[in-house]
């Protein structure tokens, strides 16, 4: 029997804010069984839930034992596809999640550090990605939402694990999301698909970037 390929879990969330889409999972889930830089995506949806998203990625983190995880969300607004540089330790939301909860000024994890950077390699991505024609920037804050939140406890979970690559990366609307909001940006989804790809392969193998 071959061995199993070794596998990467890409992670998108459930639509939030009363939209009927997240593009991040539709972008996610497209990918679901690829196979890239000889490695196999699996694909897991997280709820955008203050509660119930770092129960759901930290399942995935123990049954699955992946060799890097990238989750990923939706920035609307956003033009750019953005690598999150740093998860902080405030969960302060501007509107109630899937589940109703608000919360304001509280930490992520109570004696927590401050922030955690990510454990992906930004500028190989970015600069694989602009190689790509897509257009992508490297951000420096993921907000104070469940994405920042779904970050700092992933980086927290594998804190020990060095040799792992893991992070975070918003997406934008797609153009179905902004068809009445005049000004507001969006990335047609095939273009983030092709951006996760990119971000993927620079991840495993930073070489071939
Ligand atoms: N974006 C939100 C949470 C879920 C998502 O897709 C955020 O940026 O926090």
């Amino acid at each position: 029997m071959p061995k199993p390929l070794s596998r990467v879990l890409l992670t998108g969330f459930d639509a939030f804010g009363g939209e009927s889409i997240n593009p991040s999972w539709e972008a996610v889930s497209a990918l679901h069984g690829a196979r890239i830089a000889g490695h196999r995506v699996i694909t897991r949806q997280l709820p955008t839930s203050f509660a119930r998203a770092p129960r759901v990625l930290c399942a995935a983190l123990r049954e699955l034992d992946p060799a890097a995880v990238i989750c990923v969300g939706q920035a609307g607004g956003r033009a750019q596809i953005s690598l999150e540089r740093v998860a902080i330790n405030v969960c302060d939301a501007r509107i109630a999640d899937n589940d109703g909860a608000w919360p304001r000024e509280q930490p992520v994890i109570a004696d927590g550090p401050d922030a955690y950077f990510s454990r992906l390699p930004l500028q190989a991505c970015l600069s694989a990605l602009h190689a790509a024609a897509i257009p992508a920037e490297i951000s420096n804050s993921a907000g104070t939402y469940v994405c920042n939140k779904v970050m700092y406890v992933l980086l927290h979970a594998l804190r020990a694990r060095r040799a792992l690559h893991a992070g975070f990366v918003h997406i934008p609307f797609v153009p179905a999301q902004v068809l009445e909001r005049h000004g507001t940006p969006s990335l047609a989804l095939e273009h983030s698909v092709a951006a996760l790809r990119v971000i993927v392969a620079a991840t495993l193998d930073p070489s071939a970037a």
